[in-house]
């Protein structure tokens, strides 16, 4: 018989080897997402943080979990403070974890056991120039993505900063696993275009799951 789906899961979409696209996976929880989120960011508020070179970044940030990622002049770190509100960071969410959890099984990563979400918060213009994430102390660890909101133009380069990149549209509910040989890729985000999303208002929010130790 003729099964055109029997082996490709047409929401599924390969970008490089390690890193794989699930498209709206997240879609059904995008709205207790949201609201845990907004939770989060009562006790402990998006920050503009200020890069070690004294750039202040145009993406707003806060975590949740048992570490959070910041950056300051001495650097960059996960910690389990959180420097502004002097507090720890609050616990993550069950429905965040089983997400990543999950995300990461289909893709290959069972056992992914995050211990840090970093809450990225795009406002119309906010960026990410491209960069690597190498904070984290096992790169054999994959990082799990989830995207809310305004779409934004995901920008996935190679292994030095000046290799040719690819323009990716992240969209509401999009779920991403890096892992293997994409974990040390270079990424950014392109500015972000204003608009208003029904769930999420003028803002895109970006949801990276981590194991940092
Ligand atoms: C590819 N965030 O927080 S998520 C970041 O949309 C970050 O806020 C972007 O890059 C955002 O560090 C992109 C996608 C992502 C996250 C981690 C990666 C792509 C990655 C690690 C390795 C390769
Ligand atoms: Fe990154």
């Amino acid at each position: 018989m003729l099964d055109l789906f029997a082996e490709d899961d047409p929401w599924q979409e390969p970008l490089a080897a390690g890193a794989l696209i699930l498209r709206r996976r997240a879609r059904d929880i995008t709205g207790q997402l949201m609201q845990q989120i907004e939770r989060i960011a009562a006790r402990n508020p998006f920050h503009h943080r200020i890069t070690p070179g004294g750039h202040r970044m145009s993406v707003a940030m806060t975590n949740c979990g048992a570490l959070g990622w910041s950056a300051d002049s001495r650097g960059y770190q996960y910690s389990a403070q959180d420097e502004f509100s002097g507090q720890g960071w609050p616990a993550m969410p069950q429905t965040f974890h089983r997400l990543a959890e999950e995300c990461a099984r289909e893709a290959g990563f069972a056992g992914f056991n995050p211990d840090a979400c970093l809450i990225n918060r795009y406002e119309p213009g906010a960026k990410l120039t491209l960069h690597q994430d190498k904070d984290e102390r096992d790169l054999r660890q994959p990082i799990v993505s989830v995207s809310l909101g305004l779409p934004a133009v995901f920008l996935f380069g190679g292994f030095e900063r000046g290799d040719a990149t690819q323009r990716v549209l992240l969209e509401h509910g999009d779920v991403v696993v890096w892992g293997g040989p994409s974990r040390l890729r270079y990424h950014g985000i392109l500015p972000l275009k204003a608009g208003i999303h029904p769930l999420t208002g003028a803002f895109r929010f970006n949801l990276t799951f981590r194991r940092a130790r």
